[in-house]
C-alpha cells in the first residue's frame, strides 16, 4: 500500500492519515493493497482497539501496575504485527512494481527508511 507521500495519477486512499513520507518525490504509488493483507491488517487493528479499551479500563480501575504493563507490552507486539503485514504487502506490491519499472535506486532508499518502522523481533 502507498505511504501517503506525493504520488502520481494512481487512485488514492479515502483518508490519508500519514504525516510524513520517506518516499522520494516523483516515485509515485498506486495505493494497492492485497485483499488478504487488508483483511489481516484490519482484523489485527480492530483486535488492538478492543484490547486497548480493556487496558484503559485497567488504568481507570487502578489495577496492579505490572499487570497493566504486561498488557501494554502485548499491545505493542500486536501493533508490530500490523506493521509486519504492511511491510509484506509493500514489498509484494509497491516495491516489486518500482523495481520492474526500473526505479530500483529510489525504492531501495525508501525501503531503508521503511525498515525503521518495522518490528525488530522475530515473526509472530
Ligand atoms: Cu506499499
Amino acid at each position: 500500500m502507498g505511504d501517503g507521500g506525493p504520488r502520481g495519477d494512481g487512485p488514492r486512499p479515502a483518508a490519508d492519515l500519514t504525516v510524513s513520507s520517506p518516499t522520494p518525490p516523483g516515485v509515485g504509488y498506486t495505493g494497492q493493497v492485497k485483499p488478504e493483507h487488508k483483511t489481516s491488517s484490519l482484523n489485527r487493528l480492530k483486535t488492538v482497539r478492543g484490547h486497548l479499551d480493556a487496558v484503559i479500563r485497567m488504568v481507570e480501575e487502578e489495577q496492579y501496575c505490572p499487570d497493566i504493563m504486561k498488557q501494554v507490552s502485548a499491545l505493542e507486539g500486536s501493533l508490530e504485527g500490523v506493521n509486519r503485514v504492511l511491510l509484506q504487502n509493500h514489498i509484494e506490491t509497491c516495491v516489486l512494481e518500482h523495481v520492474e519499472a526500473g526505479r530500483s535506486e529510489q525504492v531501495v532508499d525508501e525501503l531503508m527508511e521503511t525498515l525503521r518502522y518495522t518490528p525488530t523481533k522475530g515473526t509472530r
